[in-house]
């Protein structure tokens, strides 16, 4: 086995986004296109020299091959030692999980999320922070600098190692051992929840429920965890085996893509608690009834009843959510004087608020929630929040949401995408938009005043790093917003993405529907934005 150093180019663009480097395989299988990134971790962080590495991913094609390149390359580059998971799976919240128990110096995630996955599809790579969490921008732009200079980089001659069976072995001088994706992950939800209560919500037969893991990495962590562990019937969890192209779906848990389960949950034969996750464990989508729980809202119910959760029962020091999260979540931290954070989107935005203990809660609009039990949003603890929430208060999801809109309002929310449009055009309409944003404060919008408007920038507030051009925030008066903002995590042309909330203090209007409730904000968002004259479309691809 010798280490040899192979000569190589830059690759352009290659900028990690919201959640990482994501771009089609066939860009991934270009020689010298994954080494170029992973030599640039290992270039950049230091500390991974004679340290602990964490590998893991959801499971997608490409995936197995990209574990392989980089334990050869972590060999060459002197890690001292690997963590695989069996088979190259982990959830990114189990591998979150992993960093922060065995002291790992950092992790890398093999993931597009809720991409789809298979030879045409997309692949994904991003770097882990020491505190379990992904690389705040200091460092993922650190890492696209050296991807821009780079001219060599090294690995090993050798072969592929086994990674399907427990246990160690040797690559050079680099120790790997392959670990349990589920055990460790599954030992840590039952240190948050009252199995015994979830157990006994399910022993009395009358509550049906069913887990959708879309055939992504959830599968065997749900199986364990609901039907093992809680003792749900077998069957419980659906499209729990993960495959390489999820059965060639969008493993994205929402009303459009989990149409299977969505139809499950309607109608008086309906099932009383519906919930899926995404391509890699982070994501949750949670259903009761004939109804939908927004993520924001999610969020805010959380919060304000976390103190029946054993893991929270001392109650949370704070929470946060994305800037175009709905802001549902503020008003029960204003109710419980608590600290509440308005960041960026993605993940890596919370990891000093949680590091610093200001924060025990997260979420984002994106059917993403967490807290700091790992650095990295989680889709099954998500579930198993609700379902203790269940246990506890012994009442029906829409009942739930319901009694919180009573006490607290109700925040209307809708996140329209406009998918693979122009980017150019993409650009323009963003443009556009900043230059209107100085005329716009104090002005009307149709029946609405807006009270401010903004390109979202953000301090931090434990480290004081700024982040420039976040959103287009516009506040009207009375709580409605219009957000918009490009997607990073897509992989063709760009992605708008509109954001609409309003807010309903009137119990009597609560039971409106979604987009009718939204229609007239829906209207002055595409006006002002010049949608359609700018981007061709006239309707959203996907609504949420
Ligand atoms: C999207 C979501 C964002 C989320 C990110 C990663 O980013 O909007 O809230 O953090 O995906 O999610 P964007 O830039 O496309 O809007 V996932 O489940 O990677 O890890
Ligand atoms: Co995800």
């Amino acid at each position: 086995m010798e280490p040899k150093v192979v000569v190589t180019q830059p690759f352009p663009g290659q900028r990690p986004g919201t959640s990482g480097l994501r771009k089609k395989v066939k860009v991934f299988q270009e020689p010298g296109y994954l080494e170029n990134f992973v030599q640039a971790i290992f270039d950049t962080q230091k500390e991974l020299g004679g340290g602990v590495l964490v590998v893991g991913g959801d499971g997608r094609y490409y995936n197995r091959t990209a574990i392989q390149t980089i334990l050869r390359q972590a060999a060459a580059n002197g890690i001292a030692k690997v963590l695989v998971g069996r088979g190259g799976i982990l959830s990114t919240p189990a591998c979150s999980h992993a960093i922060r128990k065995h002291g790992a110096q950092g992790g890398i995630v093999l993931s597009a999320s809720h991409n789809p996955g298979g030879p045409d599809e997309d692949f994904g790579i991003k770097f882990n922070a020491a505190n379990g969490g992904p690389a705040p921008e200091s460092v993922t732009e650190a890492i696209y600098q050296r991807t821009q200079k780079i001219d060599r980089y090294r690995t090993l001659e050798a072969g592929d190692l086994d990674l399907d069976h427990l246990g160690a072995s040797q690559l050079g001088k680099m120790a790997v051992q392959v670990i349990d994706p589920v055990a460790d992950y599954a030992d840590l939800m039952g240190t948050l929840f009252d199995f015994e209560a979830i157990r006994h919500l399910f022993a009395g037969g009358q509550f049906r429920m069913k887990f959708d893991a879309m055939s992504a990495v959830t599968g065997p962590y749900a199986v364990e965890i609901i039907e093992n562990r809680l003792g749900a019937p077998p069957g419980t969890v659906m499209n729990g085996t993960p495959l390489e192209d999820f059965g060639g779906h969008h493993p994205d848990p929402n009303l459009a893509h989990a149409q299977e389960l969505v139809a499950l949950c309607q109608g008086t034969e309906g099932l009383d608690f519906g919930a899926a996750s995404d391509g890699d464990g982070d994501r949750n989508m949670i259903l009761g009834r004939d109804f939908f729980v927004t993520p924001s809202d999610s969020l805010a119910v959380m919060a304000a009843n976390a103190h029946l959760i054993p893991g929270y029962a001392e109650g949370i020091v704070g929470v946060a959510r994305s800037m175009p999260t709905s802001q549902a979540a503020d008003r029960v931290a204003e109710r419980l004087g608590i600290g509440c954070y308005e960041t960026p989107t993605g993940w890596k935005f919370f990891g000093n608020l949680l590091d610093a203990g200001r924060i025990t809660l997260c979420g984002e609009e994106s059917f993403g929630s967490g807290s700091d039990h790992v650095r990295e949003k989680d889709g099954l603890w998500a579930v198993l929040f609700w379902l203790n929430l269940l246990a506890a208060r012994q009442e029906s999801v829409g009942d739930i949401v319901r009694d919180h809109w009573r006490r607290y309002g109700r925040n209307f929310y809708t996140r329209h995408d406009y998918e693979a449009v122009d980017a150019q055009a993409a650009a323009g309409l963003m443009d556009h938009l900043r230059v209107l944003l100085p005329t716009l404060t104090g002005t009307r919008l149709g029946a609405y005043k807006v009270s401010y408007a903004d390109d979202f920038a953000y301090i931090d507030p434990v480290d004081a790093s700024r982040s420039e051009g976040q959103g287009i925030r516009i506040g009207l008066e009375g709580g409605s917003r219009l957000v918009f903002r490009l997607s990073g995590t897509g992989t063709q042309g760009a992605t708008l993405r509109l954001y609409l909330e309003s807010y309903e203090a009137d119990p009597a209007r609560h039971d409106q529907e979604t987009q009718a409730a939204l229609a007239p904000l829906i209207l002055i968002a595409n006006d002002l934005a010049q949608i359609q004259e700018r981007t061709g479309r006239a309707q959203p691809d996907v609504i949420t």
